[in-house]
């Protein structure tokens, strides 16, 4: 029997559910570590930030909107160290990411563009937005992506890769960047990242704004403040492209709205000069010291292991111990109090390789972080128990 939930007061499949309606569902009870947003404690600074709101709304309301957007634009992007952007880049700032990334889909769609590589696996509202418009999907493997041989000949017009990826925290490193770039360069590819992870781990913060310049490629950057700073989801997108882009970003971006809010946009500055002036140093610190407290408590043999054992980013994959399915057991888990992600769909082109992971959020109070991980603990020993 397909178990049913209510989401919004909605009867829906679990069995159908997209990983968003699982997160949507697990805001509703127990220990939530099953959405990528930024719900860990404010630091000490941000909380000054938080008590300043009322002056900030005054100071939005004085300030002029295109100079504030600029602002904001300018302080997040150089606090994760993305400086050739102020001057290359035109950027559209959004209410979130996948705005921007239907913004962009709509665009490419427009100018006739249909065959998109699309790295594998990632979040599913990816793939579902980029079909949704009517894309065709190859799948682009992390390994391919990270190859150092000879670059196989994929037939795409667009290619999409989110680095840091979600889940695995992989990341494109410079090198590999620069590769792919000219690759695109020489096939007239669009080529389009997300970076919305790329606050967490320096290794993704080296200047690609000047790789993609240098590449001479028709080039997008989604950016995203919204898994960064534990601000109840006031946040931005940026939709940042090359000024010469082939795509009606801009006209697409109006018909969808005029612009985010500047209280939004002060706020996004005060948080990103906060994040340059060691707010980023602290959100490391936080992630890695709840990724260590996860990985500690089920460190015992037989409870599964990391597949990533670089990621940064938060949120971490367990690979189930053989015999279990991700599904089952997130039901299960859900059962118990706490809600993680199974991962088949990540794996967009192959739901069924996902079965052996699930997904945990890092981005929350230690405590929270420990007591979910507990009772991962508690239910692995039991099915070992059970299965031997
Ligand atoms: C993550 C959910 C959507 C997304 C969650 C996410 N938002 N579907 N528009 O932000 O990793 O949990 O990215």
């Amino acid at each position: 029997m397909i178990e049913q939930a209510l989401i919004d007061d909605r009867a829906v499949d679990l069995g159908d559910a997209n990983l968003t309606e699982l997160e949507l569902l697990a805001e509703r009870s127990g220990i939530n570590l099953a959405d990528g947003h930024a719900r860990q404690v404010l630091t000490t600074s941000q909380q000054r930030i938080v008590e300043g709101l009322a002056e900030l709304f005054q100071e939005a309301q004085r300030s002029s909107v295109p100079r504030l957007d600029r602002q904001a634009q300018t302080a997040f992007l150089t606090a994760l160290g993305q400086r050739r952007a102020v001057a290359c880049a035109d950027v559209l700032t959004c209410y979130s990411s996948s705005v921007a990334m239907e913004i962009l889909a709509r665009s490419a769609h427009a100018v006739g563009l249909r065959r998109v590589g699309l790295i594998h696996p990632t979040f599913d509202n990816i793939p579902d937005i980029l079909r949704g418009i009517g894309m065709r999907l190859v799948p682009l493997p992390e390994e391919l992506l990270q190859a150092a041989g000879p670059m196989s000949d994929v037939d795409v017009e667009l290619m999409f890769v989110t680095t840091p990826n979600n889940p695995t925290g992989t990341v494109l490193t410079e090198d590999q960047l620069a590769r792919w770039a000219a690759w695109c360069a020489a096939r007239g590819v669009v080529l389009v990242l997300d970076t919305s992870f790329r606050g967490f781990d320096p290794r993704a913060m080296y200047d690609h704004y000047a790789v993609l310049d240098d590449a001479g490629v028709q080039w997008v950057v989604i950016e995203d403040t919204g898994k960064l700073f534990p601000s109840l989801d006031l946040k931005t997108g940026f939709l940042a492209f090359a000024r010469n882009l082939c795509l009606p970003l801009r006209r697409i971006y109006t018909d969808i709205l005029l612009g985010v809010s500047p209280l939004i946009l002060r706020l996004v500055v005060a948080l990103s000069e906060d994040a340059a002036s060691g707010g980023l140093a602290s959100l490391h610190r936080t992630i890695s010291a709840n990724r260590a407290a996860l990985r500690t408590t089920l460190s015992e043999p037989g409870l599964g292991h990391w597949p990533d054992p670089d990621n940064r980013i938060s949120v971490d994959r367990l690979a189930l111990p053989p015999g279990l399915e991700a599904t089952t057991v997130a039901e299960d888990l859900r059962g118990r109090g706490v809600q993680v992600l199974p991962c088949p769909k990540f794996h967009w082109a192959s739901p069924t390789d996902g079965e052996r992971f699930i997904r945990v959020a890092l981005g929350r109070p230690e405590q929270a972080v420990r007591q979910g991980a507990e009772i991962i603990r508690e239910y692995l020993l039991e099915q070992r128990g059970g299965l031997s």
